[in-house]
């Protein structure tokens, strides 16, 4: 994108050419972002002062550019507060010195053999929640800093994963392993890891070996090979899926060939194979199936044979140019605007209204932490509002997909995406398009599947912005002359904490949202590509044709949250108020009739099996969360949880990948809060669904106690999808957002957006002879003028 400098205004107001594109556009910026707010100043009554910065009438060109530096302090280092993902100094000490330990026979990544020591992931060791509390609430010392790290030991007999706390941090001296309590398998393991690319190095190799002996069927079947196909027909390239199997410790992974074009997603040719890759001895791995014309073939000689005695020929032919358009993003069709102009921007008239500091985040009346966890990426810590804890944890736990299909790979593919490392898959956000330009940026660390830690660059955001929508209004009015008595409005501006992770084909935006009333949100995303597969009769009963021989398939998104609820402290109680229909005859004003209506009653959840709560739709119910105190009114105060897009778990509980992800029996589960149960899913969970390493349905069935006590919230939000011709190139956004809300519930005596500076009220002046503007102080100044985007670079990751 190429933007060029407008000339100055002569006048102190903006002349604007239509030509003027930049002007133009900033000026749209503008009128967007104040919104209503400039527009009422306009006719304001005048009880607001410039402030000594404001350019009086200036036109914004003449003032000095916002500042990206402003009010944000991204080192983190010097020291670390004990919210702090583990930075790049401290991931290299520890590889360091886990390097210099002779007993665990380390060797580099890059050298390492699946029959071998290495590290596999490491991250931040959170204290447990008492120590943090003593420290952020009390006068205690900050809790040593520590690292998790996690060890795959195909060296040792059984092959195992072991996890191993490494301290104290900077420089570390001590290294124990870790037993979770609460894992099911001890010692987990090796099969339950994720493919590396220790492992896929060997697998390729495998591919390569077995493809070379089959490319006259590659190339008489789709026109390219495997090997030495450089050009524009393109070559193939193959993706395996997971889980590897239908039994625990099953290794037996599905591959698909596909077109290596652009969104080559999209160009499944029909081929697939499976690697059977169980065990430590690379050796005896094998491919020992091909699924080609729909048919099954049980080594790749006997596929060859079946081709060459022309029992089984399937040519799919190299799609044109114009055929290869439907994967991509370039526009086509009719312009919608000649010429094309800039969209409204975000922008803020005045700087900053929050500050960053390292992980800490000050906004308004809410401050918390933001921590990157690795597996499941961004989350935050110690949310508070008006300085009262709220949750001491809110967190993406898990981002799982369940497919529906006919053909092997449509048949299997379950995906739990926190194996997968999303912290390593959240790749760089752009300015103006994945976050608003006004956003600020943060590159984050990752050590998973690397020989040292690996800068993400720009991998999160947080931005303040205007929802479009306002959080409250209300036109006063006689209803005889239809005059406005007053109005009250205030705009919904949110600060929002955004990360997206591209997990191969599908990419995921997660938000935490904070608006002025005390309401969190947290939002999950879908976009991307769809899995799609090559046409075959059996999986239309699954899908639609995305294209003539491609078809997209049904799948379920399921998302888990963790929300570790603190309301005034951490003891206690859950209520589902439920919703009823009561009848009643005996009202004297409403003699002869019977009248039916809802009512509702609390119900106190006493034990964990009480409070794990399938949605039925005939059983309408609030879940809420209160304390020991009370408002002005003697009401307990409270927060509630209000889901906004869930979906039911097709498969049965306890069948094929499910126990990976029991935490989607439930749309809200609580449990008392324990430092072991410290997520709803592990590492682990994709590889080894079937007997999971943390089985979730075990924080549940010891149905402990939960009155008074410290509890976790578990979310699932879901949504079902039956692809479309629409999902091409890409799923939108739109219609694919799921979200749940924290909210206030009698937690305060009245709306606290009250004081929110973002208000308006009008009045009429005596006679409608104006109006009494009162918006609490602001003006409508700008003190600074919005940064022009520069799209013109991007993904140069560091590492
Ligand atoms: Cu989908």
């Amino acid at each position: 994108m190429e933007i060029h400098e407008g000339t100055k205004p002569k006048s102190k107001f903006w002349k604007l050419n239509r030509l003027q594109g930049w002007k133009l556009a900033t000026l749209i910026a503008v009128i967007i972002s104040l919104g209503l707010m400039l527009v009422i100043l306009v006719t304001s009554s005048g009880n607001d002062s410039p402030s000594p910065t404001s350019p009086d009438t200036d036109s914004y060109s003449e003032l000095k550019k916002c500042s990206k530096s402003d009010s944000i302090t991204l080192q983190n280092e010097d020291p670390p507060t004990v919210f702090d993902s583990l930075t790049e100094m401290e991931m290299v000490a520890v590889r360091d010195y886990l390097l210099y330990q002779t007993g665990l026979l380390l060797k580099p990544i890059e050298k390492a053999t699946v029959d071998s020591s290495y590290i596999y992931q490491m991250g931040l060791s959170l204290p447990n929640k008492a120590d943090v509390l003593n420290h952020i609430d009390g006068n205690s010392q900050k809790p040593e800093r520590r690292a998790k790290v996690v060890l795959a030991r195909g060296d040792l007999n059984p092959p195992q994963m072991q996890e191993w706390i490494v301290f104290p941090l900077p420089k570390p001296t001590s290294h124990v392993l870790y037993k979770n309590p609460s894992y099911q398998r001890d010692p987990i393991p090796l099969s339950a890891k994720m493919v590396d690319k220790v492992e896929d190095k060997v697998l390729k190799e495998i591919l390569r070996r077995e493809m070379q002996k089959a490319e006259h069927v590659l190339k008489g079947s789709y026109g390219v090979g495997y090997h030495d196909c450089l050009g524009t027909e393109g070559c193939l390239t193959f993706f395996d899926i997971k889980p590897a199997g239908f039994a625990s410790g099953e290794r037996k992974s599905w591959w698909w060939a596909m077109r290596d074009f652009e969104g080559f997603y999209l160009f499944p040719v029909g081929l697939q194979v499976r690697t059977n890759h169980e065990g430590t001895n690379t050796s005896a791995w094998t491919l020992d199936r091909v699924f080609y014309n729909n048919t099954l073939f049980y080594s790749v000689e006997e596929w060859i044979a079946a081709y060459d005695n022309g029992i089984h020929r399937y040519i799919d032919p190299v799609p044109n140019k114009r055929e290869r358009q439907y994967a991509t993003y370039n526009r086509r069709g009719p312009l919608p605007l000649d010429p094309p102009l800039q969209g409204p921007r975000v922008y803020e008239p005045q700087g900053r209204r929050y500050n960053i500091s390292g992980s800490k985040v000050k906004y308004l009346e809410w401050d918390f932490h933001i921590h990157n966890q690795g597996s499941s990426g961004i989350r935050v810590y110690d949310v508070r509002f008006r300085n009262e804890r709220i949750a001491y944890e809110i967190s993406l736990q898990e981002a799982a997909v369940m497919y529906g299909g006919w053909d092997p790979l449509m048949s299997t593919a379950n995906y739990m995406d926190a194996s997968w490392n999303l912290a390593a898959e959240a790749f760089e956000l752009v300015p103006g398009v994945d976050c608003p330009e006004n956003a600020v940026y943060f590159d984050t660390w990752s050590y998973f599947n690397t020989h040292g830690p690996k800068r993400m660059k720009n991998s999160y955001c947080v931005f303040e912005h205007n929802t479009g929508i306002p959080l409250r209004r209300h036109h006063g009015y006689n209803y005889h002359d239809g005059r406005y008595t007053y109005y009250g409005g205030m705009v919904d501006y949110v600060l929002v904490v955004r990360f997206a992770a591209t997990v191969w084909n599908y990419d995921y935006i997660f938000d935490y949202i904070f608006h002025q009333n005390g309401v969190v949100e947290c939002r999950a995303s879908a976009t991307g590509y769809v899995q799609a597969t090559h046409f075959n009769t059996e999986d239309a009963r699954y899908g639609h044709k995305i294209a003539p021989r491609v078809l997209a398939g049904i799948h379920t998104h399921l998302f888990n949250y963790k929300v570790d609820v603190d309301v005034l402290g951490t003891a206690n109680r859950f209520y589902t108020y439920d919703i009823e229909t009561e009848s009643r005859s005996d009202l004297p004003w409403y003699q002869g009739y019977q009248k039916d209506q809802p009512r509702f009653t609390k119900n106190l959840k006493q034990t964990e099996w009480q409070a794990a709560i399938q949605y039925k739709f005939e059983n309408p119910k609030y879940y809420v969360f209160r304390s020991n105190q009370t408002n002005a009114y003697g009401t307990p105060r409270g927060f509630r949880f209000q889901l906004n897009g869930m979906a039911k778990q097709v498969v049965p509980p306890r069948t094929g990948a499910e126990p990976g992800l029991s935490w989607s029996r439930y749309q809200i589960a609580i449990t008392k809060r324990k430092d072991e149960e410290d997520s709803s899913t592990s590492l682990y969970s994709q590889c080894d669904p079937v007997n999971p390493v943390v089985n979730f349905e075990s924080y549940v069935q010891d149905d402990e106690n939960i009155v008074d006590e410290d509890l976790v919230a578990w979310v699932t939000l879901g949504k079902h999808h039956i692809p479309h011709s629409e999902d091409a190139p890409s799923t939108a956004t739109t219609g694919n957002q799921l979200t749940f809300l924290l909210l206030p519930y009698n937690y305060f005596d009245e709306d606290a957006s009250l004081a929110s500076i973002d208000g308006v009220v009008i009045r009429p002046k005596s006679g409608y002879q104006g109006a009494t503007v009162d918006s609490n102080g602001r003006n409508g100044y700008m003190t600074c003028a919005p940064l022009q985007l520069n799209l013109t670079s991007y993904g140069d990751i560091n590492s």
